[in-house]
């Protein structure tokens, strides 16, 4: 695709695709440039690059009060950070929540909960050896009944690759939904969705190998992996993109 529109987007969310790449999403100078000052952030930090990601995920601090409150708190600093680093030029997470704007009816916003902003654009830092497992990231099997999330008809990942991987690191992805049916007999053996065996997902898959500055979307109700690392090392900007209608905002968080 050369680029975002509404019906790539509801194709995607409808699974008529199961990921879709936009080469060349951000600059690949500018995504060089900002990887090289993040990795530089992250070597300069104290105990020396002992951090993968500047904050935990939504899914890490679920149940943890203290980092949960840590997680609302830095929503707004870390854009506004990412945005400083990014200078001259725009942070790639402002880009895409401007895309994700234009292309959909209803627009598109910060995920909120309890009336707080959720961040959006966590950087990672994948090292040699590092990969995930198969997974699914569906947020309603993240939070409790008494969650105030708006219900999402559909679930995105998205991925800016600012740096990749010399050997491995590839996206991986299958045409395979794992219902939420079949997932509550699962749900004690892969908490998070996390971990499901290959075994168990169709042989063909689909091996995305991404290039600097590519936006990849994936619907994460599809099972998907990310390849191990075995040379070099990968930097993303990365977030989730929630569906609730047409005419409804498209909720983004991290
Ligand atoms: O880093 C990637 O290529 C994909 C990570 C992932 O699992 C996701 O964005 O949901
Ligand atoms: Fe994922």
């Amino acid at each position: 695709m050369e680029s975002l529109d509404q019906q790539v987007l509801a194709d995607l969310f409808d699974l008529k695709y199961i990921a879709v790449r936009v080469p060349g999403f951000y600059d690949p100078m500018y995504s060089k440039s900002l990887s090289g000052l993040l990795y530089q952030e992250i070597d300069d930090s104290a105990g020396g690059g002992i951090y993968e990601s500047n904050i935990d995920s939504f899914w890490n601090v679920m149940k943890d009060e203290e980092r949960r409150e840590r997680y609302f708190n830095v929503a707004l600093p870390l854009q506004q950070r990412l945005r400083r680093l990014s200078a001259p030029y725009p942070s790639p997470v402002d880009l895409l929540r401007l895309a994700l704007d234009e292309a959909w009816p209803g627009g598109a916003g910060l995920m909120t909960m309890s009336g707080r902003k959720m961040p959006f654009g966590i950087t990672r830092l994948w090292r040699t050896g590092s990969e995930a497992l198969p997974h699914q990231d569906v947020l309603h099997r993240e939070t409790g009944e008494e969650d105030d999330t708006v219900r999402l008809v559909s679930q995105l990942g998205v991925n800016i690759y600012l740096d990749t991987a010399d050997e491995g690191g590839e996206l991986e992805t299958w045409d395979h939904v794992i219902t939420d049916e079949a997932y509550e007999d699962l749900r004690d053996e892969y908490e998070g969705s996390y971990g499901y065996p290959r075994s168990m997902l169709p042989e063909e898959s689909l091996l995305i190998s991404p290039e600097v500055g590519d936006l990849v979307m994936v619907n994460t109700m599809c099972a998907h992996a990310v390849r191990k690392i075995t040379r070099g090392r990968r930097m993303t900007v990365s977030g989730f993109v929630g569906n609730s209608g047409t005419d409804q905002p498209l909720r983004c968080w991290s």
